[in-house]
């Protein structure tokens, strides 16, 4: 069915869903409390593993209390207004005492202003261009709440245009990549956490000013797995009814790896893409691995 798969209206130039973009004025407007956590992503770059990491954190490696709602009731998605039965981020938080762990897809420039008064602890996850695009690809297939993703081959084309819901992935890497030092945003890289979980839950831990025992960061590492996280109800998106994700067209948890692009661009299609991505990247010198 594509009963919510509505087109999609830009803010500021950034294509959102339509809901966010009728709703613009309330999301800038939204004030967190100081002691507010935000995760901030391109979609499909790591947000549910680093919410997990930093629920987690919070709980001092507590799995039951993190088992206490599914991720987006734990974790408020800020711009998500409508439709149900996805939670509205903002009326969510209203009933939720500080520090909220609040997700975020909107690039730097669309962050509410207040976020930036308040000197919130920002999280950044950023995921390698490709690999980030094929997860993009089969969340688009699988979620009737976005647009229609269309044919492989024109799909690379949009994501390289930046015609996406929350817009160009070059720009949202860079955009955050350019303020990190000036907003003290913890910048992470989804192919470190899978090369190393522990060292990069440790880098969250720090960050958030917080000490655990070896033994509970031991256990949230594991927690946190993808093979965990896939089976665990409450991390894994199986809350949003299947006419909303439909998780036989593929499931939200679906590979969890590095370099699954191979599985799907030609290489011509790699060819043309990372001509494109030097140029587009050039200014910059974000340590992403490269990728040939
Ligand atoms: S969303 O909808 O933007 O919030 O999606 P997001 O959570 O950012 O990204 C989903 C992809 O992350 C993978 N994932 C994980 N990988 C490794 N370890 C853990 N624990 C984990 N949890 C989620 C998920 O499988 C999606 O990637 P793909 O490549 O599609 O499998």
């Amino acid at each position: 069915s594509s009963l919510y798969r509505f087109p999609l209206l830009p803010v500021r130039g950034i294509p959102l869903m339509n809901h966010i973009a009728n709703s613009w004025d309330t999301i800038w407007a939204f004030r967190p409390d100081p002691s507010d956590i935000l995760i901030a992503t391109y979609p499909k770059a790591g947000t549910t593993w680093t919410q997990e990491i930093v629920d987690l954190l919070l709980h001092n490696g507590d799995a039951d209390a993190c088992k206490r709602a599914p991720t987006p009731a734990r974790s408020p998605f800020l711009e998500i207004v409508s439709p149900p039965p996805i939670l509205s981020g903002i009326d969510l938080m209203k009933n939720m005492d500080p520090p909220r762990i609040i997700k975020t897809h909107l690039p730097f420039q669309l962050v509410p202003p207040a976020f930036w008064e308040n000197k919130c602890k920002t999280i950044y996850v950023a995921r390698n261009a490709k690999d980030n695009m094929v997860s993009y690809y089969h969340f688009d297939c699988m979620n009737k709440t976005q647009p229609e993703p269309g044919p492989w081959e024109g799909y690379i084309s949009k994501f390289m245009r930046g015609e996406l819901a929350w817009g160009s992935w070059y720009d949202h890497v860079k955009g955050y990549w350019k303020e990190r030092e000036k907003r003290n945003i913890l910048y992470l890289f989804y192919e470190d956490m899978k090369e190393n979980p522990r060292r990069e839950v440790e880098r969250i831990m720090n960050y958030l000013d917080l000490s655990l025992s070896d033994e509970v960061i031991s256990r949230i590492v594991e927690l946190t797995s993808f093979e965990i996280m896939k089976e665990n109800p409450m991390a894994n998106y199986s809350c949003i009814p299947t006419h909303v994700f439909d998780n036989s067209v593929s499931p939200f948890m679906r590979k969890g790896q590095v370099g699954d692009w191979r599985n799907h661009f030609t290489p011509e299609q790699s060819k043309m893409f990372a001509e494109d991505y030097d140029k587009k990247m050039k200014d910059v010198n974000i340590p992403f691995r490269t990728l040939i």
